[in-house]
């Protein structure tokens, strides 16, 4: 049965920009030596023995199958002649400020997402047709001032227009309008719903439900039953209802930085040294993207990938970086137990963005 959708595809029209292999983008675009070349953006490899992960990687080295998150001693093992680089994260923040700037100035109200990604609401523009003109000219602005590409799905909901955008990268421009929208959800594996992940994806899979179409046709109670009330929403998205508005203040949630020793170490000076380094990363961040945080979370993972989180809210939004790092410092010896650590990360979150004027205040 094809649901009625015609409840959630009101008259909105929502655009979703993701920009394509975005750190190995901007460092082909600045480097002409490494275009068409398998770029990889992440730890070191240590030929093979590299610890830590990728970050991203060019198109050409996806065809090795190399991907963001996998081990970077693998991504070696799949394509040992590729151009492997570590990030140049404020490279990438000032391209990250670039593409947002060049949206903002649409005027359409805009949600930047993460840090190569946000939403519009161009509903104003009518029509899908005229959304889709739009959508090819923000394609051509960004290649003409920024000499890089990106993907957009335009679709009567935020949650399939960010499906949309995947489907055709890189350089991709996909319009779902609400009379096709079921029939292109319903052939894709649920995975493909933001949110689903591996874990909920088994579940799923268990109940025999694989793709859109499965989840669409299952008894909504029995879902309910398995899953709360969320399972609510879940059916309703491939019904294209999806009331989650482009919300114009939420930006960047959290700025992160973590390491992975050489070598796992319980030698305190080296994981005082390493602290600050990160927390001294970070707040760089936060200061490229004009922002102050009040929550401050220490990731340690231990030999054996046991891994101890401990976050702190503080009473005062704070862009101070010897606040921060004293502050991290605390946090980790809480959670320290004096066993060898692999792993150590920082995320700053709950962000308030301070403008001019406060920051002349403060000073
Ligand atoms: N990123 C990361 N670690 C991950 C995933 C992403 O550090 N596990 C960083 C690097 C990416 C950037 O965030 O360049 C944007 O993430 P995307 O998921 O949008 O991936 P890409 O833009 O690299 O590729 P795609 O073309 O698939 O969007
Ligand atoms: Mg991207």
């Amino acid at each position: 049965m094809v649901p009625d959708i015609t409840e959630g595809a009101s008259q909105r029209i929502i655009l979703h920009l993701d920009m394509d292999s975005f750190y190995a983008s901007v460092e082909m675009r600045d480097r002409p030596e490494l275009r068409g070349k398998p770029v990889i953006i992440g730890a070191d490899p240590n030929q093979g023995k590299g610890r830590g992960v990728v970050a991203t990687c060019s198109y050409e080295a996806r065809a090795f199958g190399i991907r963001s998150a996998m081990p970077i001693s693998q991504a070696f093992v799949l394509c040992p002649h590729g151009v492997f680089l570590s990030p140049d994260f404020p490279r990438y923040v000032k391209a990250s400020a670039d593409v947002m700037a060049i949206l903002k100035a649409y005027g359409f109200p805009i949600q930047q997402v993460s840090i190569d990604e946000a939403f519009l609401d161009v509903s104003r523009m009518g029509t899908f047709p005229a959304a889709t003109d739009l959508a090819v000219r923000i394609k051509d602005t960004i290649l003409t001032h920024l000499r890089l590409t990106c993907s957009i799905g335009l679709a009567p909901t935020k949650v399939v227009a960010k499906i949309a955008s995947d489907v055709h990268k890189p350089d991709g421009l996909t319009v779902v309008e609400p009379e096709n929208l079921f029939s292109f959800l319903a052939p894709m594996p649920v995975r493909k719903i933001p949110g689903i992940g591996k874990k909920s994806e088994t579940e799923l899979f268990e109940m025999g439900i694989r793709t859109i179409r499965d989840l669409a046709a299952y008894d909504i109670q029995v879902l309910i039953a398995r899953f709360g009330r969320s399972a609510i929403a879940l059916q309703d998205i491939t019904a294209g209802i999806d009331k989650s508005e482009v919300k114009e203040r939420d930006g960047v949630k959290s700025v992160s930085r973590e390491t992975t020793f050489v070598n796992d170490t319980d030698d305190e000076h080296l994981i005082a040294a390493t602290m600050d380094a990160l927390a001294e990363e970070v707040c760089r961040n936060l200061s490229d993207e004009s922002l102050h945080c009040r929550t401050i979370t220490v990731k340690v993972r231990y030999q054996g990938f046991v891994t101890r989180t401990k976050a702190r809210t503080l009473p005062h939004y704070t862009g101070d970086p010897a606040t921060l790092r004293t502050c991290a410092h605390t946090l980790f010896r809480d959670i320290f137990d004096g066993r060898k650590i692999r792993l150590l990360g920082i995320r700053l979150s709950s962000f308030n963005s301070f403008d001019a004027l406060q920051m002349t205040l403060e000073v």
